[in-house]
């Protein structure tokens, strides 16, 4: 019982797509394969050994189409790859080698707005009778005199002026742009822009072979005082993707309460579930479960389950807009492996950031002086090896918090069994080999231990008993009642756990599986 349980190691994959563990992947931070210092597909497609090994079966790429921002989030041709990661044909052999390693590929689609340097905004800003002005969304000096400022903010953006005068021009019209006036708002009430987006998701589905999209500002398609045209506008795009790709996958962005996510899913049955990222990462800080997890989870997924029976929850701690995990945890790597069972183990594709295995580091609330803006420290380049020994490791920036000091290289992890890097492998492993894990229900266990959260998952008939110590000290709980069938370990996070008759010893910052 002193061993840590690897029953799992030759058990086959039950994780079938759409389930599965995912990855989210800033190309440019990734892996470098022509020796420039930024990430690119040749580099992408040497690693994907290493995340076939990790476990993950779909992988999720921030913007890859040219775009005169780091980030891409600004598109300026919705056609080709940007050349900072390669071209169109290297893209084409990372989906082939993906494919073939089971691997998926969803790829950001931002259709909200462009670029201000794609041509259709370069021409509409010509005036009125520019054959792309309607693309874009224009509104007179007296029109939008009480709406320039928005007085609200968002999770997404803290930009208060919604409408941007061209080139200084208060005069004559101003366009909208939710962000700021380098991405201005495509108008999608327009159909020509509407057919513009049908014919881009053809490219990238049918010729390029990507697996789906992830759809970026989803609630933002139309103003807010438009929500259910938002909503709307998602039903149908969801049915013209199925009509070019029948098993398209989406999964949405609305970075928002529950009550204002929900009216989505019935256009995207998969959004990002933020509230459960703040939710884990609380629970993880503080070593008690003192919001009750998992009633919060079940609450939100039956509300959501309510309102279509797809729903099917796209789960993550962090995201590339938010502080890194292990720094919101003040650095202590028992609080994130607790937070990153507590991901694996509840139901969900769950999504990982890149380089949160690894426990890279990064404070999006730092003062930033560099021309990259706070999001860049939580976009840093992944630490492969020491003194970039490794060929392909980044250095498109100087990176401010994830070094090769302060974050143990993945070279170093990786035959290390102690290691953060070890502890995914074979978390996500045994999710793999459980089709309680990956894709049951979730029930209450009736322990109600403040430092254990535990649950039990169902698939049919089989079920688990999951219990994570999420606390700094030794707990032991009782397996009575209904729990008494539950009497052999699957796995366990640490050694020093002990079931004796109805009583399990949980080791400090500890997770155990039983059947
Ligand atoms: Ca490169």
């Amino acid at each position: 019982m002193a061993l840590s349980s690897c029953k799992t190691e030759e058990q086959p994959n039950v994780a079938q797509w759409p389930y599965g563990v995912k990855y989210e992947i800033f190309v440019m931070s990734f892996a470098d394969g022509d020796g420039n210092g930024k990430g690119d597909f040749k580099g992408l497609t040497a690693k994907l050994d290493y995340l076939k090994d990790l476990g993950i079966n779909g992988i999720w790429l921030m913007p890859i189409m040219p775009s005169d921002t780091y980030h891409k989030y600004h598109v300026t041709d919705y056609k080709n790859i940007d050349p900072d990661y390669g071209s169109l044909g290297d893209f084409k052999i990372f989906i082939d080698e993906a494919h073939k390693r089971g691997i998926k590929v969803i790829t950001d689609f931002v259709i909200n707005h462009t670029g201000n340097l794609h041509p259709w905004f370069i021409d509409a800003q010509k005036g009125p009778n520019s054959a792309y002005r309607d693309y874009y969304v224009w509104g007179k000096k007296d029109s939008i005199r009480n709406q320039i400022y928005k007085k609200a903010v968002s999770f997404d953006s803290d930009n208060i002026r919604k409408w941007h005068p061209v080139n200084g021009d208060t005069v004559s019209e101003q366009y909208y742009g939710y962000f700021n006036g380098l991405c201005p708002d495509l108008n999608l009430d327009n159909p020509k822009v509407k057919d513009e987006i049908l014919d881009i998701a053809k490219f990238w589905l049918n010729e390029v072979k990507v697996d789906g999209f992830r759809m970026d500002a989803a609630r933002h398609i139309f103003m807010d005082e438009r929500a259910s045209d938002n909503h709307a506008f998602w039903v149908w795009f969801r049915q013209e993707m199925e009509k070019i790709k029948p098993d398209v996958y989406l999964v949405g962005e609305v970075w928002s309460d529950s009550k204002t996510v929900a009216p989505y899913l019935k256009g995207l049955p998969s959004l990002f579930n933020f509230d459960l990222g703040y939710a884990i990462t609380n629970v993880a800080y503080s070593g008690k479960d003192t919001i009750g997890l998992v009633k919060k989870y079940k609450d939100i997924s039956d509300y959501y389950k309510s309102i279509t029976t797809e729903y099917l929850d796209a789960t993550f701690i962090k995201n590339h807009d938010q502080t890194r995990l292990l720094t919101e945890l003040k650095g202590d790597q028992n609080k994130a492996r607790m937070a990153a069972a507590l991901l694996l183990t509840l139901p969900g594709t769950p999504y990982l950031y890149y380089g949160e295995e690894i426990g890279m580091v990064g404070d999006k609330l730092k003062t930033y002086e560099d021309f990259f803006g706070p999001d860049a420290y939580v976009r840093e380049p992944f630490i492969w090896d020491t003194d970039k020994k490794d060929p392909m490791q980044t250095s498109w920036e100087k990176p401010e918090f994830s070094t090769d000091k302060s974050v143990t290289p993945e070279t170093t992890q990786r035959n290390d069994p102690a290691s953060l890097l070890s502890f995914y492998r074979k978390l996500i492993r045994y999710r793999n080999s459980s089709q309680p894990l990956t894709q049951g229900s979730i029930d209450y266990s009736g322990i109600a231990v403040a430092e254990v959260v535990s649950f039990k998952r169902k698939f049919e008939a089989k079920e688990e008993l999951v219990l994570h110590n999420v606390s700094d000290v030794e707990v032991t709980v009782k397996l009575n009642g209904d729990n008494e069938k539950f009497n052999d370990v699957q796995y366990a996070s640490k050694e020093g756990y002990q079931l004796n008759g109805e009583e399990l010893k949980l080791p400090a910052y500890s997770t155990i599986i039983l059947r």
